[in-house]
């Protein structure tokens, strides 16, 4: 006799208010009661069992008549779809986009031609080098792609947060991104440039240098997404109703302001939470603190074009803000987290050569092969031509087209006709009026593999970044230099990029070396165009130049001990909030600690679980008893000595004194450690944590 349910007679078949019952053979089962929705195959067939295989007997071998049990292990045997070549790892939002004034001026684009309209828009930031699940603090660049739903169709603006690239020419991306990615022999290391393979690619690449400016900078290790700008990176065209042509390249500016983390603190970041940064978007939209950019514009004609000192079809190069000032047309604001990541931010699909009428492309090379590229990896990522069809990659406009079939097609044409010209009278019919219409620049020339001499300087810019950038920053590169080259393994390569450093800026090149142990410095490398010494620096490359003089958006970790004083957190907690800033609490145990009155504090984090390096400045309200237990902990230790070494504001009872002293920490070490006891520095705490970090401590750290 076989006997194939294990289910309880008279217990109704439904998922919800499920309670757990044990079994003949001492395995727990989930019973459904209720009235909720009965579980259903994919074919809508009712779920009897679904924590049982179909056997015969007991103990016997399972049947492939299961077809229940088939289905479900079958579709998830699916459930992956490739992950990105590059910027495989990434986290998006939904919000729209809010245009200014009409640009009508420069472009015909529907976007642009009223103040006040709104178009909804999906955002993706990403890392470029690691893989889906790597973590989110690498040094890396960040991707920054905006897709808007046009009234004229999707206009998908993919860019990054840092405004040049590491090649001039399309055809050279597999080989910077095969040299970047683990080494195919074994397969490491995941979401570092800091290997051999890397660096041997830079340091035979000259026009990549620029670009390593910046990676090597806290650019490259942004504090969140929030807080980091946007780049078109090429020089596109606006086109006018009249057909004439600007070019144009984008900037999104965070209202937040800049911000970065240490790369000391990034390492940690990653240990303690791998997804800083989505945690980061995440918690920021669903509390309501809608993240925002400005979208500003360098607009500019041929004779710019002509007249500037740098070829603007160069991806390697910029326009110094200074030279030509971004003039805002709009802001960006998102404002509501995908509802399943799957379907929004892994299948989102971005493609530069989505532009509505009215934008268009420049020569750039880099630019021109990216269009191909963009089209080309969606269908081996989402499977198949209609992957329009998905929701999200849907335009939110009209559509009406004669493209039908193929695999998973949602939308199929009715009727009888499906081509045009047809004499039916019947389909949609282009429109030279408006539609897009590519602008009539004039070429001519021979066919050639050439690189044009415009593009030559590899120097310049490079070095122009490098004296833009404050003392603190300029060493975070050379630090970050170091650390890259140390993990070199072939000493040829670091000489070789020690070589270029001498063409961008002796000093730098010197410290590097030193701090290698390179006994000996070598040749400057050859220039295929002399670097110039005589470009103004621009402060809006730097940082900390541009920081946000507000401590909004940010966080505070408050350690709190049994017997803290629960007035003075009070306090405490209502002047960062009325800051915009949010607090959390840290206690030696997550259920938290009873305070001096008596009264029960909770808390967010053990220490453990919230080191300092998750934090923007922290507060340790203790009382001495408290202080004296956590100076035998290392982890209530590393929270102080990290904070202090990071730079952060530290606020402070006298009742924690023995921990940092303990941590290594004088009281009085600088401005940047408040005392909390006169409730009046509660002020002056938050207005410190305005600067974010005291720079000037870094100098007597060795991070
Ligand atoms: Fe990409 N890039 N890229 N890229 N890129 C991709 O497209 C490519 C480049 C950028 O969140 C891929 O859908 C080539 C520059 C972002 O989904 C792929 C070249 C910039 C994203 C591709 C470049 C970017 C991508 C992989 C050299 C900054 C993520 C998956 C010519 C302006 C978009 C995909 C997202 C993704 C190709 C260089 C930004 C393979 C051939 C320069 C933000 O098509």
């Amino acid at each position: 006799m076989v006997k194939i349910s294990s289910r309880s007679p008279g217990k109704p078949a439904t998922i919800h208010d499920q309670k757990l019952e044990r079994g003949k053979g001492g395995e727990l089962h989930q019973f459904a009661e209720g009235d909720g929705p009965v579980l259903t195959t994919a074919q809508g067939g009712l779920v009897s069992d679904d924590h049982n295989t179909l056997k015969i007997g007991e103990r016997g071998p399972t049947l492939i008549e299961d077809f229940h049990f088939r289905e479900k292990i079958f579709h998830f045997d699916h459930e992956r779809i490739p992950e990105r070549v590059v910027h495989a790892r990434g986290y998006g939002a939904h919000g729209y986009f809010e245009t200014y004034e009409s640009l009508a001026k420069y472009t015909r684009a529907d976007i642009f031609q009223r103040a006040g309209e709104k178009t909804p828009a999906f955002v993706r930031f990403s890392t470029v080098a690691g893989s889906k699940g790597s973590f989110d603090l690498a040094r890396d660049v960040r991707g920054f792609a905006v897709k808007l739903y046009t009234k004229e169709g999707n206009w998908d603006i993919v860019g990054n947060n840092i405004p040049v690239f590491f090649i001039q020419d399309a055809i050279r991306f597999p080989d910077i991104i095969h040299a970047v990615k683990p080494e195919p022999d074994r397969a490491f290391p995941q979401a570092q440039s800091a290997h051999d393979n890397f660096w041997d690619f830079i340091s035979l690449t000259p026009e990549s240098m620029h670009m390593v400016m910046w990676i090597m900078s806290d650019r490259a290790i942004p504090r969140s997404f929030r807080f980091m700008e946007g780049f078109g990176v090429h020089t596109f065209r606006f086109v006018n109703a009249k057909d004439e042509s600007t070019f144009v390249k984008f900037h999104w500016k965070p209202k937040l302001g800049l911000q970065s983390v240490v790369w000391n603190e990034a390492v940690k970041i990653n240990g303690a939470d791998p997804d800083f940064h989505r945690r980061d978007l995440w918690n920021a939209v669903q509390s309501g603190n809608f993240p925002e950019w400005e979208l500003r514009v360098q607009l500019f004609d041929q004779t710019f074009a002509d007249n500037f000192e740098f070829d603007v079809l160069d991806a390697t190069k910029i326009i110094p803000e200074e030279v030509l000032e971004p003039i805002p047309v709009g802001r960006l604001v998102l404002d509501r987290m995908p509802e399943n990541f799957f379907a929004e931010t892994e299948q989102v699909a971005f493609m530069t050569q989505n532009v509505p009428p009215g934008v268009d492309f420049s020569n750039d090379p880099l630019l021109q092969g990216r269009n191909f590229s963009y089209l080309d990896t969606q269908l081996k990522r989402l499977g198949g031509p209609n992957f329009t069809h998905i929701p999200i990659n849907a335009p939110k406009c009209p559509l009406h087209h004669f493209q039908q079939d193929g695999h998973m097609a949602m939308r199929n044409p009715v009727g009888r006709v499906n081509y045009q010209p047809n004499s039916f009278g019947e389909g949609p019919r282009e429109s030279p009026q408006r539609g897009f219409r590519t602008f009539a620049d004039a070429e001519e020339g021979q066919k050639v593999r050439l690189r044009a001499e415009s593009f030559a300087d590899h120097y310049s810019q490079a070095r122009q970044f490098f004296n833009s950038q404050t003392p603190p920053e300029q060493r975070h590169i050379a630090m970050a230099l170091t650390f890259e080259l140390s993990k070199v393994e072939t000493p040829v390569i670091r000489e070789r990029m020690v070589a270029h450093l001498l063409n961008i800026d002796e000093g730098l090149a010197d410290t590097v070396a030193d701090e290698l142990g390179m006994k000996q410095l070598p040749k400057p490398a050859d220039a295929a165009a002399a670097p110039r010494d005589d470009l103004d620096p621009s402060p809006a490359l730097s940082i900390i130049e541009n920081g946000p003089n507000s401590f909004a958006g940010r966080k505070v970790g408050v350690l709190v001990s049994q017997g803290a004083d629960a007035v003075i957190l009070k306090k405490l907690q209502s002047a960062i909030e009325k800051e915009g800033a949010a607090v959390e609490v840290i206690a030696p145990k997550v259920g938290g600690v009873e305070a001096a009155d008596g009264s029960w504090i909770g808390a967010k984090h053990m220490i453990d679980g919230g080191p300092s390096v998750l934090f923007d400045a922290v507060a340790l309200i203790l009382s001495e008893a408290g202080a004296e237990r956590l100076t035998g902990e290392a982890a209530a230790r590393d929270f102080v000595a990290d904070a202090f070494a990071h730079c952060k504001f530290i606020a402070f009872t006298s009742g924690a004194v023995p921990l940092l002293q303990k941590a290594g920490v004088d009281p009085e070490a600088d401005e940047g450690l408040i005392g909390l006891d006169d409730p009046k520095a509660i002020i002056s705490f938050v207005e410190s944590c305005r600067k974010l970090r005291l720079w000037s401590r870094e100098m007597a750290v060795k991070l």
